[in-house]
């Protein structure tokens, strides 16, 4: 039965994969056409499972599995349903569709807690640069900031919930009960230890913090033939040199990861010096107080090196997370659950950002980690092996039960 589930499991993230704003990729950002169709899908499966569906303000979309009474408390198991341009097909999405397995593994049986299964509607931060939009709006933390950022069509957040047919007005509404028993997300690690350590699965004990800036060199356009190389104040230049010092600082700074994942030249012709250089910093570190240093560090750098080549410097932080320790009462209950089904569990902090670090703010928090083939994420051969899904499915339901004894006792 867990090898047929698994199946079913791996079978449905890879056919919402292929709900995306681009064909032949996988790539489905806050609010877009695609969700439409992710949702349907999802809500099917859910209300197969014997779940209420909704989607919230946020554009969240909820499944409720009712406890053994009316006033019980609920389990929340979620991920995200956004995903990177040219994604693989289980970041995020495999929390959602490994929840809805649990509940129908349940085959009707009620538990002394209700669980509703989230699939958020934004956590990556592509389309605002901002993330963990649809876990903020569960956590009550949406601010008017964030309602207010736009994209680079200039809409904000609360014009493309509305165009989504949602209103913003009733984002409190999305906000979870108080009487939570916990959230509990199943993720891929998106990395390479469990697989060096030969394990299917791994329960996160904190993930990392991460900052997120926006970087403007701004020089002067001009004619590449003509400009002697002395009297060029070259934008893309002054960025490459920045780019090769972040690379640099990070390698030398254990435990620390920067990444330069965007850069976009002005007016980016062949023939024209670049006049504009804009770049985007992601850095990350376990230890805040690491992160912060390095991430001011990289600031004074790219000051330096922009007024010495007569450049201006924009630094935008739009993002500074701090790293987040999971619940270690659930995080051992977990821990107990993988051990009851024959495995042996593995603590690990995770490097990438999850939403659990924002619910974590609402209520107590657990991760279980499936091992990454390959340690790929981020990239459309990202994949996950039957067997590890099936141990998943099996030790959180072991969790489940775990988390029902304790209810009753
Ligand atoms: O970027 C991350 O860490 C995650 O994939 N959102
Ligand atoms: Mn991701
Ligand atoms: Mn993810």
């Amino acid at each position: 039965m867990p090898a047929d589930r698994a199946c079913d499991v791996i079978g449905w993230c890879r056919a919402l994969a292929r709900h995306s704003e681009e064909p032949g990729f996988t790539t489905r950002t806050f609010l877009s056409a695609p969700m439409r169709a992710v949702h349907a899908d999802l809500s099917a499966w859910m209300a197969r499972a014997g779940m209420d569906v909704r989607v919230d303000a946020a554009g969240n979309l909820r499944g409720v599995y009712p406890g053994s009474s009316p006033d019980a408390a609920t389990l929340f198991i979620g991920s995200h349903l956004d995903t990177v341009p040219h994604a693989g097909a289980f970041d995020g999405v495999l929390g959602v569709v490994i929840g809805i397995m649990l509940v129908d593994m349940l085959e009707g049986r009620r538990l002394p807690f209700s669980i509703e299964v989230v699939g958020f509607s934004e956590e990556e931060g592509v389309r605002f640069g901002v993330p963990f939009i649809g876990s903020r709006a569960l956590a009550g933390t949406l601010d008017e900031d964030l309602l207010g950022r736009r994209d680079a069509a200039g809409i904000r957040v609360s014009d493309a919930i509305r165009e989504f047919g949602l209103d913003p007005s009733r984002l409190g509404a999305a906000r979870a009960a108080d009487r939570a028993i916990g959230y509990f997300e199943l993720h891929i690690e998106q990395g390479p230890l469990l697989e060096a350590l030969e394990l299917p699965l791994g329960v996160v004990d904190a993930i990392a913090g991460q900052s997120r800036v926006d970087v403007a060199f701004t020089g002067t356009s001009g004619h590449a033939g003509t400009t002697p190389m002395h009297a060029r104040r070259d934008a893309l230049a002054g960025a490459a040199e920045w780019i090769g010092h972040v690379e640099r600082e990070a390698a030398g700074t254990r435990g620390l990861v920067a990444t330069v994942g965007r850069i976009d030249a002005l007016p980016g012709a062949t023939n024209v010096i670049a006049g504009t250089c804009r770049a985007s910093l992601d850095i990350r570190h376990a230890d805040d107080g690491i992160r912060i240093a390095a991430r001011n560090r990289l600031g004074d750098a790219a000051r330096e090196m922009a007024s010495r080549r007569g450049l201006t410097l924009d630094w935008d932080v739009r993002l500074d997370q701090a790293a987040v320790k999971m619940n270690r009462r659930l995080a051992a209950m977990l821990t107990r659950a993988v051990e009851r089904t024959g495995m042996r569990a593995v603590a690990l902090t995770s490097g990438a950002g999850h939403d659990a670090m924002i619910v974590a703010g609402r209520m107590p928090a657990a991760m279980l980690m499936l091992r990454s083939p390959g340690g790929i994420s981020h990239h459309p051969s990202e994949s996950v092996l039957d067997d590890d899904v099936a141990a998943a499915l099996a030790a959180g339901g072991a969790f489940l039960e775990e988390l029902a004894r304790t209810a009753r006792d």
